[in-house]
């Protein structure tokens, strides 16, 4: 049998069809008449059937026994402990003492998010923890301190220049901004956009896959990134490429930007940054020249040494060369089963709210957008105090690989009284979890696109049956926290209703509930086998209301102006650590998903890449085993030569390796942590180009 359904390991949402047999996925292939991947997938959505079907694949939920040990057991079970273990650390300590942490593969699914947040505001903890906080919040601090044009971004489809800072797109299917333009099909999308005429322009430290299709490839020293984007923002300014009129009438601060970027010429970012000034001055000119596009980053800047500022200064790129939607134009309106909110020429000001949220006793630091970051996540957990976190769920997240400072981030996991973990892996986390709930996993639950609409690039939505059943000792995602909620006493409120604890909905019925306010009959969508395309609502940017009129960018708060000075002074190349780490990620894995499915990932393993003159330089060959050291801790890794990579950074995947003997590769977090230094507000420690040295330890090996 055949079937259609979409790829849920990304964003991108690929169309597939899936070849069935016995019950079980045989093949996956790409839907050819998929409006919007058209039969692209990638090598780990083509191995679905191993990840619904393979060894590893968890058919029912999981304790640890005294002895420690996991052994089955029933769902319903495991609810009941805990809900009962929950209210006993409540009573004593709070609900402060109970927290959630949301993953990556969370987001994929459109129940979970709403469901698992549904439960958390029941108990009334402030601990919410996600994986945004260890990935890209410099941008919710950037629209935070900054504010936000509310007309709409220029879109991908009709701009003539573009620039990727940090991301790679055609590996991850990020690098938009919500713009959705790269995420699907994303080589054949930038080609196709290059053969129309944009300039595409690459920042990394890497010719990566992305920066190979680039017209013009800065490859800066890692974490020099806000330096370089001054020095771009110094030759607009100078040579008046800037958009006075938008500046003019919605932006602030733009004498104090000027005078900020003066001093950082082109000179300035060739010394500091190791990009020629000439290449740096063409950059500027491209992106200034350019009618229409934007600056979007990634993690390659939003995990660096000075993310809060650089990811500002991508912002204040956008701003001063106007790249927004103005009053009348069509607006951006991909909202299909979520609710339309109309654009307007006008801007949201700078609400700075996390200084006003839940304040931690952890550094003072404060919830932003409702969340605790991730950085703190580990002494939240060490540090005695009343409200210390004693009980942690994770769901769709693998905190156990993800978080920095891994020894540490072990350690509070281990110390906790309960950590339950949502998987249908035994991930890391799991392994060290007292409950283990199995889920289904993509193509055995209901699903629709919602809260992927931003990832489209046009007004899209899919709706999926269940394809295959799924094993009977498995439950959604949204049904085990349903489930939670019932067991304590609490009430679940969903979609903006409280739902019935004595007759649960089913998945069809809450997505329903979800995109009730959308455009698209529910019956339609349903009824839609590859997804349906709606047509355009005909909608523009309207005109600013009076008060919206009077309120402005914030191009040069004064905290962020200190910021850029302290990333301004030429510091840090230390003898003792002189070379840089850069993340990035590859095809064959979401972060920790897929990364044990036999032969997917080639080699196997996470050798450290380095350009060969460094190898040379550092007298360690091709293939021979090193140590990385940096200020946090050390690991072993297999040296490979690679060409790609800037002089001086050493080119890593994360969320390999494992607390077990016959994890795969090693764990680029045991060298990140928080002892260097942390961004203020997000408290976001340096994930990539990261401080480290690297001696040789030993004769080839394999991997
Ligand atoms: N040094 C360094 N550290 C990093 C990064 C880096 O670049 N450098 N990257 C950071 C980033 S961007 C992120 S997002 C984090 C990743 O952090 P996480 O999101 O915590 O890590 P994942 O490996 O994506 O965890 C996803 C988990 O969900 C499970 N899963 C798969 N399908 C399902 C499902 O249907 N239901 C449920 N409940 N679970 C499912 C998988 O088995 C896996 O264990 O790591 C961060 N850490
Ligand atoms: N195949 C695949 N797709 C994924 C994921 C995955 O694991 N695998 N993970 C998903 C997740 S959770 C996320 S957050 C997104 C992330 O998506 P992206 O942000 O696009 O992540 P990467 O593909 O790692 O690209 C980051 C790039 O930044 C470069 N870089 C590293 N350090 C620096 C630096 O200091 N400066 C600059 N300018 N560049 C630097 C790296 O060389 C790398 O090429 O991808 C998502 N999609
Ligand atoms: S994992 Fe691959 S096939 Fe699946 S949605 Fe992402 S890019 Fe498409
Ligand atoms: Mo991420």
């Amino acid at each position: 049998m055949r079937r259609t359904s979409y790829c849920r390991l990304c964003a991108s949402s690929c169309g597939v069809l899936l070849d069935i047999e016995d019950g079980r996925i045989r093949d996956v292939l790409g839907d050819a008449q998929h409006p919007i991947s058209g039969g692209y997938t990638c090598p780990k959505g083509r191995r679905a059937a191993d990840l619904t079907h393979g060894p590893g694949r968890l058919t029912t939920s999981m304790r640890r026994t005294a002895g420690g040990r996991h052994e089955p057991i029933a769902v319903s079970r495991a609810v009941a402990d805990i809900a009962t273990r929950l209210r006993r650390i409540v009573d004593e300590h709070g609900p402060d003492a109970v927290a959630l942490f949301c993953g990556t593969q969370q987001n994929f699914a459109a129940l979970t998010p709403p469901s698992a947040r549904a439960w958390f505001r029941g108990t009334g903890s402030h601990k919410l923890f996600s994986t945004m906080t260890i990935d890209q919040s410099a941008k919710w601090v950037v629209a935070e301190r900054m504010g936000t044009y509310l007309g709409g971004r220029q879109r991908f489809a009709d701009a003539d220049v573009w620039l990727l800072i940090g991301t790679n797109p055609v590996v991850s299917g990020n690098g938009g901004d919500g713009d959705g333009a790269v995420v699907q099909n994303p080589a054949t999308t930038l080609r196709r956009a290059r053969e129309r005429g944009l300039t595409l322009i690459v920042v990394d430290p890497r010719r990566s896959e992305t920066a190979a299709l680039a017209d013009i490839h800065l490859a800066p020293r890692p974490g020099t990134d806000a330096v370089l984007l001054a020095g771009l923002l110094h030759v607009i300014l100078a040579e008046g490429l800037h958009d006075p009129d938008f500046c003019g009438r919605h932006a602030a601060g733009l004498p104090a930007l000027r005078e900020a970027v003066d001093r950082v010429t082109p000179e300035v970012v060739e010394r500091v940054c190791d990009v020629p000034a000439e290449a740096a001055r063409a950059a500027a000119r491209a992106f200034g020249r350019g009618s229409r596009g934007m600056a979007t980053s990634g993690t390659g800047l939003c995990m660096g040494p000075h993310s809060n500022i650089a990811e500002h200064l991508v912002a204040a790129l956008n701003v001063v060369c106007g790249r927004y939607l103005r009053e009348g134009e069509p607006a951006d309106d991909r909202a299909v089963l979520t609710r339309h909110l109309p654009a307007r020429a006008e801007v949201a000001a700078p609400a700075r709210a996390y200084e006003r949220g839940f304040r931690s006793r952890i550094g003072g630091v404060r919830a932003i957008r409702g969340e605790l970051p991730s950085g703190i996540l580990a002494d939240e957990i060490l540090e005695p105090g009343p409200d210390r976190v004693r009980a942690l769920i994770v769901s769709g997240g693998n905190p156990a690989a993800a978080l920095p400072d891994r020894a540490k981030a072990l350690r509070a996991l281990r110390s906790l009284d309960l950590l339950v973990c949502i998987d249908p892996y035994m991930s890391d986390t799991a392994r060290l979890a007292d409950h283990v709930i199995a889920p289904t996993t993509m193509y055995e639950r209901a699903d629709h696109t919602a809260i992927m609409e931003p990832f489209f690039p046009r007004r899209f939505a899919q709706f999926t049956s269940p394809a295959v059943i799924p094993p009977a000792g498995v439950v959604d995602d949204w049904r085990f926290f349903f489930d939670l909620a019932t067991a304590s006493g609490q009430p679940f409120k969903f979609a903006g209703r409280i739902l019935d604890p004595t007759s649960p909905p089913t998945s069809a019925d809450l997505l329903a509930m979800m995109a009730e306010r959308g455009r698209l009959p529910f019956e339609e969508l349903v009824a839609a086998d590859h997804g349906r395309l709606v047509g355009d609502s005909g909608t523009v940017v309207g005109p600013p209301t009076p008060e919206g009129a009077g309120r402005h960018l914030e191009l040069l708060p004064d905290d962020v102006r200190a910021e850029l000075d302290d990333a301004l002074d030429p510091s840090s190349c230390t003898s003792e650590f002189p070379l840089r780490l850069v993340v990035r990620r590859i095809r064959e894995a979401v972060n920790s998903t897929g990364i044990r499915v036999p032969g997917l990932v080639p080699g196997g393993g996470n050798p450290a890449r380095i350009h060969p003159d460094d190898l040379e330089r550092l007298g360690v060959a091709d293939g021979a085993q090193i140590l990385l050291r940096s200020a946090s801790g050390s690991v072993r890794a297999t040296a490979r030569a690679d060409h790609t990579l800037a002089p001086g950074a050493v080119s890593m995947t994360h969320c390999f390796g494992g607390v077990d003997e016959d994890a795969a590769g090693v764990n680029v977090n045991d060298l990140t942590g928080t002892l260097g230094g942390v961004q203020s507000i997000n408290a976001m420690p340096t994930l990539s180009a990261v401080p480290i040295a690297i001696v040789p330890v030993g004769p080839e090996l394999g991997a």
